[in-house]
């Protein structure tokens, strides 16, 4: 019972902080949970540069300014492209933190951060850094405002390359540390994904059809391939993809639709699918439809 209690507890953390997230690091870079502190010589490495997310889904009650607002890459003041993020938007922030033990010399770091959503912006500056501390984790101490050189220096050996939802960035730090706040968007992912009302026109032998058996072998499935046989689930006895894209109505006859359109989306090598087909596969096998449900309202790329 009391087993059986904690794991709901658990899938319902899971649930409310899916979303805005952290989802992977490269390189140099490590996802931590949010530290005690940040602060000057306190959480302190020669290689890893620290990532973790602050405050999630906060709705801004102010314009808040951003030094990046764009995709592309960084290494210079002239480079940036300052805006503001208007009051009223649900955003998330998360901080990227690198500070060595000073032995004398500079050292360089580097790695990318992935987030689940679009950037909206990147704050690098000193003062505008010091300015969104509002937006930290609770129970992380930050270092007082105007501690010197807390930011990117771009004019210096920082660079940072922003995507649609992730940050590479190269840092070096001497006796300062560096500190880059990436804010992104609430529930709204880059990529695309083609819905299971596109791949449903699999059946018959007119122009659109011969179009849409064509992209899925495309995607690596034969439309008559078995459902269940593609995903190791037991939801329809002999159905083959395209029936399971033409299912219509809830539960796991929406699954089914939905799990077909996001295979195919994950697998097409035209689509910017977010997620991988094994990651498709597991969340259809877990019977988890929320997610790729949400994602087929992404733009479809094929015609
Ligand atoms: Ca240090
Ligand atoms: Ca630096
Ligand atoms: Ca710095």
């Amino acid at each position: 019972m009391y087993i059986r209690m904690l794991v709901v507890v658990v899938a319902l953390l899971v649930a409310t902080s899916a979303r805005s997230e952290i989802v992977s690091t490269g390189g140099n870079a490590v996802q931590i949970a949010p530290p005690a502190s940040v602060d000057f010589d306190v959480l302190q490495s020669n290689t890893a540069i620290r990532a973790f997310n602050e405050q999630q889904a906060a709705t801004l009650a102010a314009p808040l300014a951003v030094n990046i607002s764009a995709p592309g890459i960084y290494d210079d003041p002239s480079d940036l492209t300052p805006a503001t993020i208007p009051a009223g938007t649900v955003i998330s922030s998360h901080l990227i933190h690198f500070d060595i033990f000073f032995e004398g010399a500079a050292v360089e770091s580097s790695g990318t951060v992935t987030f689940r959503d679009r950037i909206l912006g990147v704050i690098v500056g000193d003062a505008d850094v010091d300015a969104s501390d509002f937006l930290g984790a609770a129970g992380t101490t930050y270092p007082a405002a105007g501690v010197q050189f807390r930011g990117a220096e771009l004019d210096e050996n920082d660079l940072i390359e922003v995507g649609c939802d992730f940050v590479r960035v190269e840092l070096e730090s001497f006796q300062f540390l560096d500190h880059v706040r990436v804010i992104t968007a609430h529930d709204d992912p880059c990529g695309q994904a083609c819905s299971p009302g596109f791949w449903k026109q699999c059946d018959g032998n007119d122009a659109k059809a011969r179009r849409r058996i064509a992209q899925f072998l495309a995607a690596g499935y034969s439309p008559t391939a078995k459902l269940n046989a593609t995903f190791g689930t037991t939801f329809f006895p002999n159905a083959t993809l395209c029936e399971g894209a033409n299912l219509n109505g809830g539960g796991v006859r929406s699954l089914a639709r939905h799990a077909v359109a996001a295979l195919l989306s994950a697998s097409h090598p035209d689509i910017d699918y977010p997620l991988t087909p094994e990651e498709v596969i597991a969340l259809v096998r877990a019977g988890r439809a929320g997610r790729i449900s949400d994602l087929a309202e992404l733009p479809c790329p094929l015609k």
